[in-house]
């Protein structure tokens, strides 16, 4: 009997801290050999020239998943992940949205069945909590874990998801007891409230009122306010899709202070702008997400502490919804910025658009590429080292990339249910080609050979802190005597 069952031959290897010549040897699913020169395989992969990368992990992502307006994203498990697997990821993690007066069971229940028979990918979820009821913080949410979902979003803004200050603190202590990782979004809901009123008022109701509506100083209050009450609870919380320089300072400041805070940014904060938002006709919609698109400055603010090490992760924020009656313009083919869907799509593009922008550029280095696209998101969420790295063990869950192909961007080409992509004509060198998930050739050469469904639940381990110490006793302490044991 064969050795292996495929041998990669003659790539460089790279993961998150490495970069290497090596044959990688995979048996079973896993890789079990790397070394020069491996021989003794059923099937072999010529990778030369080429780069053999973790296969990205995708941690933020709408799929099949109905907004609190009822609006329903145009990808499912199988579009959302047939895309993303041609965009070099190999696991994804969406949300399992809850709405208020919905069940955490019934949630769960939803979107396992969503996914099982669709997603070509592995994949896990986090919860969206949006109704912390006592029957959601000791029942639900427990259980919740116990299935190996080990992390949940909660909102600071939008009336139908909003959770309180008090709510937000009652999610963070049980999620600290459990092991859990809280994810924030995090914009101030009366400052952009207040100000959607006074544009609305005065008649400015055009895609880039949308983000004159969401400043930058309202995702800096709710940043603090979120980091003042995880620490208040010494509570780790992940605060996704930063897209301010004020926002990043203070998850930098935070992580100065040794707190467990940790930041995400997005593409489109780093490759789109606010004059997107004011294109011919309706065409700015297509730009309308939330947060909103920032200016030039703001991008290279962003590039800045991507490169000092402030975020830990770099993320799609898929949120597809097309420009037609079902999506974008579900209110009239001209509708004011409130009346549209929040999102773009983009997780086909993500790690591409890093490549391209970060690595050919000279921005950073592959091993951060590596990191950025999957490493730290498979040790954030409890999946390392099966997924997220190459090493001994681990699933063969690799991207093989082509640093020297060259492609423009079309909606056409893209795999996903859109009609439109924000990235249209952007030209970008380098592309993953070959796609292995547990040693499975599911994409090459721009064909996907994997079946529908063929994807595995992830489940996750807790969040692990160790290494990410805090420096103080959280000043509630003394006062914790009754439930010493949830800040322990
Ligand atoms: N938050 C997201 O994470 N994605 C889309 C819209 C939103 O508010
Ligand atoms: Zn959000
Ligand atoms: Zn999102």
């Amino acid at each position: 009997m064969d050795a292996f069952d495929l041998i990669i031959q003659g790539g460089t290897v790279a993961t998150a801290s490495d970069t290497f010549r090596a044959d990688v040897g995979i048996r079973n699913g896993k890789i079990t050999a790397l070394a020069d020169n491996l021989s003794g395989a059923t099937r072999t992969i010529d990778a030369t020239g080429k780069l053999v990368l973790p296969g990205g992990i995708e941690s933020h992502a709408h799929i099949e998943q109905e907004s609190a307006t009822g609006a329903m994203t145009s990808d499912d498990y199988y579009t959302g992940s047939v895309s993303a697997a041609f965009g070099g990821n190999t696991s994804i993690i969406p949300f399992a949205a809850q709405h208020r007066g919905q069940s955490i069971d019934d949630v769960l229940d939803l979107y396992h069945s969503r996914a099982s028979s669709k997603s070509v990918l592995d994949y896990s979820f986090h919860l969206i909590v949006s109704d912390p009821t006592q029957e959601v913080l000791t029942k639900g949410l427990p259980k919740a874990f116990e299935g190996g979902i080990t992390s949940f979003k909660v909102f600071m803004t939008y009336d139908k998801m909003i959770v309180s200050d008090e709510q937000m603190l009652d999610i963070l202590v049980t999620a600290r007891e459990h092991g859990a990782l809280t994810m924030v979004h995090a914009e101030n809901n009366a400052m952009i409230k207040w100000m959607v009123k006074r544009l609305i008022d005065r008649g400015y109701t055009k895609p880039p009122y949308h983000a004159v509506s969401h400043p930058a100083a309202a995702e800096a209050e709710a940043i603090s306010r979120g980091i003042a009450l995880a620490s208040y609870v010494d509570a780790p919380l992940l605060i996704v899709h930063v897209s301010s320089e004020a926002g990043a300072n203070l998850v930098a400041d935070a992580r100065r202070a040794g707190k467990k805070i940790f930041g995400e940014t997005c593409p489109q904060y780093l490759f789109l702008e606010a004059d997107d938002l004011d294109r011919e006709g309706a065409e700015g919609l297509k730009y309308v997400c939330s947060p909103p698109l920032r200016n030039k400055q703001t991008q290279e603010d962003l590039w800045r502490h991507l490169q000092a090490g402030t975020f830990h992760l770099y993320s799609s924020d898929h949120a597809p919804y097309r420009f037609d009656e079902t999506g974008k313009l579900s209110n009239g083919p001209n509708p004011p910025f409130t009346q549209v869907a929040n999102g773009m799509p983009g997780i086909e593009l993500r790690a591409p658009l890093l490549f391209h922008h970060g690595v050919n550029k000279g921005r950073i280095t592959l091993n951060q590429f590596v990191a950025y696209t999957s490493t730290n998101a498979a040790r954030l969420f409890g999946m390392h080292p099966e997924k997220g790295t190459i090493a001994i063990g681990s699933d063969a869950d690799i991207a093989i990339w082509d640093p020297a192909l060259t492609r423009t961007i079309t909606a056409d080409g893209m795999h996903d249910n859109m009609d439109y992509t924000p990235f249209e004509g952007h030209s970008l060198t380098g592309w993953p080609v070959t796609v292995l998930s547990r040693g499975e050739i599911i994409v090459d050469q721009n064909k996907l050979y994997a079946e529908r469904g063929r994807g595995q639940f992830v489940h996750r381990r807790p969040f692990d802190p160790v290494g990410y110490s805090s420096p103080t006793p959280p000043e509630m302490n003394p006062a914790l005597n009754f439930g010493a044991r949830l800040l322990d």
